[in-house]
């Protein structure tokens, strides 16, 4: 019998555990156990009835997806369900924690299922680009009926113990795991209740059976946002499949649908995604044993857009805030906005009616930086200029307390030069946050030269805390994501100048995945931000200047590379660029060019890859996937194409390093020649995997 499975009698109750750290995932070890030990149960005559459950943090979180793409090993999922779901004696699935993926199937194929209220259940396989493949789709459907069902398994968000009750997908709620899950067996008994196999069970079907758009309803508005995904549609397929065709062949259809999500590029990449994010949570360079430094109250200074959401985030969380701003006009204007923005989404049902005003609650705001003297983290959000930063700091340093770790959100500057106005560098870093951000996921934590690493550990615990996804950079201008951004930036103006319209060049983008091409970024962003800044520094760029001097600064003025309708964000494609584009180039002698979708394409991610490469020789980041979680969180990169790194790979280094090199001829731009990594990646015919051990991220 394997160890990771273990059983003992209790009452005639059979009590099978699963204990397999971190989160009992059904490795090949674990699916034997559990088959064996339930086969043992099952022909053990003082047994009556059959408890699964786990030991740990939580019941099984699914497959254990680092053995997709490596020969399977037997048994297969289906026969351990079969198993239980076959057997003569009442099995009974004991969750708590998450019930997930395959752990979820598992419990479905159990005639009962009692939970902690605490307790999580969810088939998430569509978010690592695959569907549920041991049946989830076809028995899900039938516990829960299909609209929840597709809410489940297209969406991909786990629902809680109390909502599993009402829609009988658990039969109880215990207060102790165990104990309760044994009590509700010798019930079982006690009753002589029937045992219920779901796959018999078609009553919750009658009604989409009868009307199909039931269940075409749910799909639609749960695909809507699904632009470019496989898996939400294969997983909505092989729901429909419940619905149409008797068990077995529905659990075929799915087997199938599963079989060709598993090969793709897109799970494979999704799944490259999920390790590499929890890689990026581990700090390299950190002595063993270093804990973070703790953090019950933290100081925000700003309350403008970026300092309000950053406060949402931590008030999301349940930490409180002093929330500083210079006066109270300011401060006022900034707890508004916030107070708006949670009532907005209250109002949509996303969070409970008393919410806004519990988390309005958590925030104190004051006028004067004298009161950061009790946080234990402050976060600078002011204007981004290095001045204004100094000055804060300075100001933070007298009155802070020791131990306080000393953060700044700036996107570009050096967080060495802000530490060495303080007499406590070992302090500061940077937390670098993404706009809005109380919806951004990514938070570049900046290490200086002189950071201490439980410094450091701080700022990477708190950003998990407040369900942000944490990367570790070094110093440099525009640390990874705008650094990175920046060479795409220089392309995208530079296509304009060669005969390129912004709409073709964000077409392509978009086309590509992400959300937003460059220049309707530019358009939000504001394109007078850049103009002045040019003006400071004696630089030129004729076609922003030209559109700028035209007072096209972009949404907030109605123009800018594209025109907008009143109220409206949506991008139109204005003749008078075009006519100012052609204007400036006749000026410049310049003709325009037809310029291939797939050179833009090109022109638009290869220099991103190339200065990904430069930021890997520089250690400005720890490994590729770093960066690419950097992109997936920060920038909307399309996760089924891994971030920018993982898409190299895929794409292959030799073609990436012999078009940029024709480029760099092509355009005369020396800065697209390979960066001296990827040049000898590409000519050792290597990845930029491989420059990092993980197995997982090769899974
Ligand atoms: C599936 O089930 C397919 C089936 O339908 C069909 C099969 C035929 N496998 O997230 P954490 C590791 S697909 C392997 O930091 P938390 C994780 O890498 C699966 N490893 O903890 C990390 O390792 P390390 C469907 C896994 O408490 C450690 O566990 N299931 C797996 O913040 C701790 O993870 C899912 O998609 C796994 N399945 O969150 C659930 N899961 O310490 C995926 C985790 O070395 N998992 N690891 O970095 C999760 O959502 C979260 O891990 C969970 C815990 C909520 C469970």
């Amino acid at each position: 019998m394997s160890e990771v499975v273990t059983r003992a009698t209790q009452d005639q109750v059979a009590i099978v555990t699963v204990d397999s750290p971190p989160v009992n995932a059904l490795s090949a070890a674990v699916r034997r156990g559990i088959l064996e030990n339930v086969n043992a149960a099952v022909a053990d005559p003082a047994v009556q009835a059959i408890v699964l459950v786990c030991a740990g943090r939580t019941f099984i979180a699914g497959a254990d997806i680092t053995e997709f793409g490596k020969p399977p090993q037997p048994p297969a999922l289906n026969d351990v369900i079969a198993a239980l779901e076959n057997s003569p004696k009442p099995t009974i699935a004991a969750i708590h924690g998450t019930a997930l993926g395959g752990g979820l199937e598992v419990a479905l194929g159990c005639h009962f299922r009692v939970a902690v209220k605490e307790a999580k259940l969810g088939l998430p396989e569509v978010k690592l680009g695959l569907l549920p493949g041991a049946g989830g789709t076809q028995r899900l459907p039938r516990a829960v009926g299909p609209e929840l069902a597709v809410q489940m398994i297209v969406g991909g968000s786990p629902i809680g113990a109390a909502e599993a009750l009402k829609h009988g997908l658990v039969e109880e709620i215990v207060e102790n795991l165990v104990a309760g899950a044994v009590a509700f067996a010798k019930k079982v008994l006690a009753e002589k209740r029937p045992l219920r196999r779901l796959r018999d069970d078609d009553s919750k079907l009658v009604a989409a059976k009868a009307d199909r758009s039931i269940f075409t309803n749910a799909v639609a508005a749960m695909t809507k946002k699904a632009r470019g995904l496989e898996a939400p549609f294969a997983c909505a397929d092989a729901i429909g499949a419940a619905i149409d065709l008797p068990f077995e062949e529905g659990l075929k259809k799915e087997r199938e649908g599963f079989m060709k999500l598993v090969v793709s590029d897109q799970s494979k990449a999704q799944r490259y995604a999920f390790f590499a994010e929890r890689e990026a949570a581990k700090v390299d360079g950190v002595p063993d044993g270093t804990k973070p430094r703790a953090v019950s109250l933290v100081a925000i200074i700003g309350a403008g857009t970026m300092g309000g959401g950053i406060a949402m985030s931590f008030a999301n969380a349940g930490i409180p805030v002093t929330l500083i701003e210079t006066g109270e006009e300011q401060l006022k204007r900034g707890l508004g906005i916030m107070q708006k923005n949670w009532e907005a989404t209250a109002a949509r049902g996303g969070l409970p009616p008393d919410a806004p005003a519990k988390r309005m609650a958590l925030i104190t705001g004051l006028v004067g930086l004298e009161n950061v003297k009790d946080a234990d983290l402050i976060i600078e959000a002011v204007f981004e200029t290095m001045a204004v930063k100094k000055e804060v700091f300075t100001a933070i340093d007298a009155h802070a307390k020791p131990g306080a770790v000393l953060a700044s959100n700036t996107s570009y500057l050096s967080i060495d030069e802000i530490a060495a106005t303080t007499k406590r560098p070992q302090d500061v870093l940077g937390m670098h946050f993404f706009s809005p951000a109380n919806v951004m996921k990514l938070c570049e934590i900046v290490r200086g030269a002189k950071t201490a690493p439980d410094a450091l550990l701080t700022a990477v615990s708190i950003a998990k805390k407040i369900a942000k996804v944490p990367v570790v950079v070094g110093v440099c201008d525009g640390f990874v994501g705008n650094r990175m951004l920046a060479a795409r930036s220089k392309q995208s103006e530079k296509l304009l100048f060669e005969g390129a319209l912004p709409q073709q060049v964000d077409a392509v983008v978009t086309k590509f995945g992400m959300p937003m091409g460059p220049f309707a970024m530019g358009d939000l962003a504001g394109l007078d931000i850049g103009w002045r800044s040019r003006k400071d520094r004696g630089i030129k760029s004729e076609i922003a200047d030209a559109l700028c001097e035209a007072g096209r600064f972009g949404q907030k003025t109605g123009k800018g590379y594209y025109k907008y309708e009143q109220g409206s964000r949506a991008p139109m494609p204005d003749p008078e660029v075009e006519t100012l584009i052609n204007d400036t180039l006749a000026k410049l002698g310049l003709k325009r060019r037809d310029i291939t979708d797939e050179e833009i394409l090109e022109r638009m991610v290869y220099p991103m890859i190339n200065e990904g490469a430069r930021i890997l020789e520089e250690k400005i980041a720890a490994r590729p996937s770093d960066i690419d979680v950097v992109w997936l969180y920060g920038y909307g990169w399309p996760i089924y194409r891994g971030g920018p790194m993982h898409y190299a790979d895929s794409v292959g280094l030799k073609h990436i390093a012999e078009r940029l090199s024709a480029y760099a001829k092509a355009t005369n731009d020396p800065s697209l020649e390979p960066a001296p990594l990827l040049a000898r990646l590409a000519a050792e015919g290597k990845t930029f995997a491989s420059l990092t051990q993980s197995t997982k991220a090769a899974a």
